[in-house]
């Protein structure tokens, strides 16, 4: 029972009760934002996100669910890991493994984008066979950035080391090197633009495995509706959009994992933040309508 006046317990969603043992997700946040070359923030992420989600109602009447009977599980806060980037991704795969091993659906709360990196190799430790759907404005396909292998700016180079296959979708933002190394694997902001959400649903479905991982960079969305993020490249994905996107994919997909990252909060504006947990709920959601 909820106390009179008492606000909603500090997790995702602010559910009542939790029980790890029972529970079908296990969201990990991860305030981690140390390579980030822009506009930092990240770190505040998870927080915001938790914070937006307690306010959010139980029922959704999109989905016709109601998330506090869905099993989700809030873990605590992983530490970053300060000594290098590759010590922080180890860290994180090892928890993601954990959870795994649970049998359960692994939900990171980023954070920078390099936080899918460790959680993807978790994945690729479990199956053999999965693609990732990459969310983003950006390639994330460098090398090596600033230094590192393990940068936001190299998170789909290090991925494709891992899985069968990557799709991406939203991106406005690449070198001539992705158009011509990675165009079979990219579906591109200019030819999103009128195209159906049922066509974009059905492109990524054809170049996807059924198990799916999605990472899902928050600066993919429009910067009107999604300005809280630290390299804003104007043009993206309206939320109405991507939560049919995501609603599409995922109910025909056996989803495995997932990730969103950089949200990098705006002191007094919250509606970005409610928008990334919304987009969450309806990820979840949309997992919970599938059978198994
Ligand atoms: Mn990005």
């Amino acid at each position: 029972m909820r106390l009179l006046h008492s606000a909603p317990p500090y997790n995702l969603f602010g559910l009542e009760e939790q029980d790890y043992d029972t529970s079908r997700f296990a969201v990990l946040p991860v305030p981690y934002d140390s390579t980030t070359s822009y506009r930092g923030g990240a770190r505040e992420g998870p927080r915001a996100i938790i914070e937006a989600s307690r306010h959010i109602e139980f029922y959704n009447e999109d989905l016709d669910i109601d998330i506090s009977e869905a099993g989700v599980y809030t873990m605590e806060e992983l530490d970053p890991d300060m000594n290098s980037p590759e010590g922080m991704i180890n860290r994180i795969s090892k928890e993601v493994g954990i959870i795994l091993d649970g049998g359960k659906i692994p939900v990171l709360l980023g954070g920078e984008h390099t936080i899918a990196i460790g959680a993807v190799k978790a994945i690729s430790k479990k199956h053999k066979n999965f693609s990732v759907l990459h969310i983003d404005a950006h390639s994330d396909s460098r090398d090596e950035f600033m230094g590192t292998k393990y940068s936001h700016a190299c998170v789909m180079a290090r991925i494709r080391e891992m899985c069968k296959s990557c799709f991406s979708i939203g991106l406005r933002s690449v070198t001539r090197e992705d158009v011509e190394d990675h165009s079979k694997e990219i579906l591109f902001m200019k030819d999103m633009i009128g195209m159906s959400t049922a066509d974009i649903v059905k492109t990524i479905l054809k170049n996807t495995e059924d198990n799916l991982y999605i990472t899902l960079d928050l600066d993919a969305l429009d910067t009107g509706e999604m300005p809280s993020v630290g390299t804003p490249e104007p043009g993206g994905i309206r939320y109405n959009e991507m939560k049919d996107i995501l609603k599409g994919v995922i109910s025909k997909r056996n989803i495995i994992g997932m990730d969103f990252n950089e949200l990098s909060p705006i002191p007094g504006i919250n509606a970005p933040n409610y928008l990334a947990a919304k987009l969450i709920y309806t990820a979840i959601g949309s997992v919970c309508k599938n059978k198994g």
